[in-house]
This record gives C-alpha cells, sequence and structure tokens, in this order.
C-alpha cells in the first residue's frame, strides 16, 4: 500500500467559460477515491504568459492528499482534461483546462512524461500567488519557500477575484 503523499495541483482554463471549466475539474478530482482535497486557493485571472493573441486565464490551486502514485495521478489530471475537451495545439496555446502536478511531497522526479516540482512553480506568479494563500511555509525542492519565492515575482496584472464560488453551478 502506498503511504498517502501531499501533493499540489494548479488548475488554468482561458477558454469555454473558464470559471465553470474550474469548477467542474475541481469536484472530478474530489470524486476520485485516491484523492481528497485539503485546501483550495482563491481564484485569479492573469494575462496569458507566452502568445498575447488568446483570452485571460483564471487559475487556482489545490492541495491534495493521495495514495496515487506520481504517473498514476499525472493519468488521472490527463483524464479529468480529456472529460472537458482539452486539445493539444501549439506551446502555450489556449486551453478549456491545464492540470499541472506542481509539487508532490518532497519529491523531485525527472522522465520522459513527469517532471516535479513543475518546471515553472517558482518563477510564476499565477501559481506562487495562489500556492501561497493555502501554504505559505511550504518548501518547493530546489528553490526555497513559497512566501520567498513570491518577492521575486511581479504580481503585475494578476488579480485575485473576490467573488468567486467554487460550488455554484453553471
Ligand atoms: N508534464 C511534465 N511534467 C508535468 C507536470 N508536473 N504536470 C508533461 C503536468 N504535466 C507535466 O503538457 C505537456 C506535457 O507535459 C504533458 O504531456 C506531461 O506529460 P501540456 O499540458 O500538454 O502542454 P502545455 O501545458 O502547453 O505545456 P506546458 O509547458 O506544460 O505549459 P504550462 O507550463 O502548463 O503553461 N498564462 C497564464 N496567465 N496562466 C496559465 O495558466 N498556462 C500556460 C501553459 C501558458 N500561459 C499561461 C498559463
Ligand atoms: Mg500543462
Amino acid at each position: 500500500m502506498t503511504a498517502l503523499v501531499r501533493a499540489y495541483i494548479g488548475m488554468g482554463s482561458n477558454l469555454a467559460d473558464p470559471a465553470s471549466q474550474m469548477r467542474r475539474a475541481r469536484a472530478a478530482l474530489a470524486a476520485v477515491p485516491e484523492v481528497q482535497i485539503r485546501a483550495t486557493s482563491p481564484v485569479y485571472r492573469s494575462p496569458p504568459m507566452g502568445p498575447v493573441d488568446q483570452p485571460d486565464y483564471l487559475n487556482a490551486v489545490l492541495a491534495a492528499q493521495t495514495g496515487l502514485a506520481p504517473l498514476s495521478l499525472l493519468d488521472t489530471l490527463q483524464a479529468i482534461e480529456r472529460q472537458q475537451d482539452r486539445q493539444r495545439g501549439r506551446h502555450w496555446g489556449p486551453r478549456t483546462l491545464d492540470l499541472d502536478l506542481l509539487l508532490y511531497g518532497e519529491q523531485v522526479l525527472i522522465n520522459e512524461r513527469l517532471q516535479v516540482p513543475h518546471p515553472g512553480v517558482h518563477e510564476r506568479a499565477f501559481v506562487l500567488y495562489p500556492l501561497a494563500d493555502i501554504a505559505p511555509d511550504l518548501h518547493v525542492p530546489g528553490h526555497g519557500r513559497v512566501d520567498e519565492l513570491l518577492k521575486s515575482v511581479s504580481a503585475a496584472g494578476l488579480q485575485r477575484l473576490g467573488g468567486f464560488s467554487w460550488t455554484e453551478s453553471g
């Protein structure tokens, strides 16, 4: 039996009603028996990193307790992306749903399908701000504490959505 591990999952969407994509993805993850959601960050809006000819993104981070091995968790995340009509187009292009495995305990993993910590965690405001809301003292292997990393990124254009409800339907 696999020990339970604390994993952090980044969610992003900028197509086809991003707010409802985020709610559906969180509900789908909550329905996975081997995944227990422990914390959910506020939702942030930001301009696209990468190609600018695409809509703004919504982003959030979930903390989960899981018995799934890293690649099984990745399979689960990709299955949820597919359920929500994720098409793989150009790099950093628009998407209905992006689920990134940001951290898996303190583990460092590099293989063909998976790099953990996710290579963008330590330098992306739209990841670090929601992560800091739920786990400011978390250590990102190879980089440092989330609340320290936050000090070296610009929050320009990043906006916390005060009125977002995770349970509202539609
Ligand atoms: N992969 C490797 N490591 C991981 C991991 N830790 N978590 C592999 C998830 N997947 C991981 O991903 C390509 C491959 O990465 C997967 O098949 C998996 O095996 P993808 O989601 O198909 O491609 P992608 O998302 O276009 O590429 P990439 O480099 O993962 O992009 P990112 O880093 O996800 O960034 N702007 C704003 N404001 N907010 C955003 O959320 N997101 C992106 C995409 C661009 N601009 C953005 C945002
Ligand atoms: Mg991705």
